[in-house]
């Protein structure tokens, strides 16, 4: 699956590659595979950023401190930082920002600290964590609610951690899930958003699928209208059994 992304980034002639975390699953991958992902990234000869996830985290222990992925892929671009990381790819009037989880905070907040546009044309916001929206409620980690895109300065926010792909309600910003290729039990798989930003300024997605000729337009790409964290908690409350829930 990871090979045929590739080979869509290059028959779509993408100029940049964003990766919104849990590239691997763990830091016990087989160093094959983290080899075999290098020399695919290589092969699309448009700079690759990595955001890394709660699955790839950064710090102690990380999967990207075991081989230096970067010296195979040269056009690969890591964040580090937790508290946020600005990678300004200047030939391509592209500035993307991103904080890089790691294994220590459970109340990481993915879009807490994000940065005003800082002259590049486009500002892209990549967000690992989970959106909630109506069915979400508040279960998992990492939670992104609507107000987290209340007067963010992005074109367009990557957003990482669900297999399942989606847009999401972002207000003014264009947000969506990729989706992981590879998918899971249950979930569509085998499809990559490519993500066209405009002359006119508009952002435009669309959905590929990676195994036959289909193609998704952007308005035909799931919508999730998201929750505020106070109706969040309040519905929460509301249908836990009585006796629990009192947060
Ligand atoms: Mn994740």
């Amino acid at each position: 699956m990871f090979r045929g992304v590739i080979d869509l980034g290059l028959s779509e002639h993408v100029d940049l590659m964003v990766i919104a975390g849990d590239f691997f699953d763990s830091a016990y991958v087989q160093a094959e595979t983290m080899r075999f992902a290098a020399d695919q990234i290589a092969r699309l000869e448009a700079p690759v950023v990595v955001v890394p996830g709660n699955h790839d985290h950064v710090g102690p222990g990380s999967v990207y401190d075991r081989m230096d992925l970067a010296a195979v892929a040269q056009n690969l671009i890591i964040t580090r930082d937790p508290a946020g990381e600005s990678v300004l790819l200047d030939s391509l009037g592209i500035e993307v920002w991103g904080r890089s989880h790691t294994e220590q905070d459970p109340d990481f907040a993915p879009l807490a600290g994000a940065p005003p546009r800082n002259g590049a044309p486009w500002h892209i916001g990549v967000a690992h964590g989970h959106y909630i929206h109506p069915q979400a409620l508040l279960s998992g980690s990492f939670h992104i609610f609507k107000e987290d895109f209340r007067g963010l300065d992005f074109d367009y926010v990557a957003l990482g951690h669900w297999e399942v792909q989606a847009r999401v309600d972002g207000g003014d910003v264009t947000a969506a899930y990729s989706g992981a290729p590879e998918g899971m039990i249950g979930v569509e798989r085998r499809r990559a958003l490519i993500v066209d930003l405009e002359a006119s300024g508009d952002v435009r997605l669309s959905s590929h699928s990676l195994v036959r000729d289909d193609r998704l337009d952007h308005a035909d790409i799931p919508l999730l209208g998201g929750m505020s964290r106070d109706a969040a908690l309040r519905e929460r409350n509301r249908t836990l059994p009585a006796g629990r829930g009192t947060r």
